[in-house]
């Protein structure tokens, strides 16, 4: 039997986390013969701490033969102690009145202070996956508390972009989603992020060339997936929950497999154009469980260079707002 594998949780006992705790323990995210022991962190609220509770008590209900243990807490040094994999879900959602500059302030609080614990008590192997919203600047907060940690250990998900593009391009071909390959989202997790649909493809043939439809591949198919977010906002009532979670199941999976090529914000030092010191959405491939390399060389052409211009400096502008808490 391998060794229990520690995934804390922040967040866990949000719409996300509800979604996502199952998965873990059931062996989605880390392989069907990997125990897990979830370390479960929520705000310091009798509610939240409750709420998190009867989620404890539905997953010893499953009885999962992997999960090897659950800790739960409102203290992030006891929540973030030993592990391996940090996945950052809760964040403050945004509030009414409340401008970008104040969402990035109030959470960019969270990010330092839990960017510095898990420096300090995290495992020596520490992952970090960022999902709480504003996802790319968070992370670079966090990130930017880090002595022991390499900038390269943390990482935010742009993976339901990807996925949320690799189902749109199927549709519109008429083709299952797993003939859709290649397809790759740059720069911030919002609607100014750029799938890049030029390298896609579809059963191994170019996308552009299957689809046949350039206005739509640049109008439509770009809004789309860049405005789906508030579009199941408008349709359910509340914002993705299982495909936010069925997506960090993927983002970590494939982080964790050698030679999975996916979409990944991290540090761009300045790949494809991006100021050096943002987290972007960028083509990656896994080279060793949770470490990778970003894939460099793919062409772009005018369209595309200005749409990651435009990503980038919202990116720029998200850093220059929280300047101060940075390092
Ligand atoms: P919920 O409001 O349902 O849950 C958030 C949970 O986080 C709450 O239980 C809250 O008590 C907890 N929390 C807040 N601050 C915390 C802290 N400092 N430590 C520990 N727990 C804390 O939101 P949910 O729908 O689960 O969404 C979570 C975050 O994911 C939001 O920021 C949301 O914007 C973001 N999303 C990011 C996506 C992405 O692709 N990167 C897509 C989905 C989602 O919108």
């Amino acid at each position: 039997m391998k060794s229990p594998i520690k995934v804390a949780v922040t967040g866990a006992a949000g719409q996300i986390g509800y979604a996502l705790l199952p998965r873990i323990a059931s062996g989605a995210m880390f392989g069907p013969d990997q125990p897990v022991i979830l370390q479960l962190i929520e705000v310091p609220f009798e509610k939240a701490m409750k709420a998190l509770e009867g989620v404890a008590m539905e997953l010893d209900d499953c009885a999962f033969p992997l999960l090897s243990g659950m800790v739960l807490t409102d203290d992030p040094k006891v929540g973030f102690a030993d592990a391996n994999w940090s996945l950052l879900v809760g964040a403050r959602p945004r509030g009414p009145g409340m401008e970008r500059a104040d969402l990035l302030k109030e959470n960019g609080k969270i990010f330092t202070a839990q960017g510095a614990i898990i420096d300090e008590v995290a495992a020596e192997d520490a992952r970090v996956a960022v999902v709480g919203n504003p996802a790319n600047t968070n992370c670079m907060i966090a990130a930017s508390k880090a002595r022991r940690l390499t900038p390269d250990r943390f990482t935010a998900m742009v993976r339901l972009d990807q996925n949320r593009a690799q189902s749109q391009l199927a549709k519109k071909a008429g083709v299952a989603t797993t003939d859709v390959t290649d397809i790759f989202i740059y720069g911030n997790h919002s609607p100014s992020m750029f799938p890049a649909f030029a390298h896609a493809k579809i059963s191994g043939k170019p996308a552009r060339e299957v689809i046949n439809d350039d206005a739509w591949l640049m109008g439509p198919f770009c809004e789309i997936v860049g405005k789906r977010g508030a579009a199941i906002i408008a349709a359910r009532g509340a914002s993705s929950a299982a495909s936010a979670a069925s997506s960090l199941v993927d983002h970590v999976r494939s982080l964790f497999t050698p030679g999975s090529i996916h979409s990944v914000a991290v540090k761009s030092n300045g790949h494809y154009g991006f100021d050096p010191e943002v987290w972007a959405g960028l083509p990656v491939k896994t080279t060793s469980p949770g470490a990778f390399e970003v894939i460099t060389g793919f062409e772009m052409c005018e369209f595309a260079k200005s749409k990651i211009a435009a990503t980038n400096k919202e990116l720029v502008e998200e850093r220059t707002m929280v300047a101060d808490m940075l390092g």
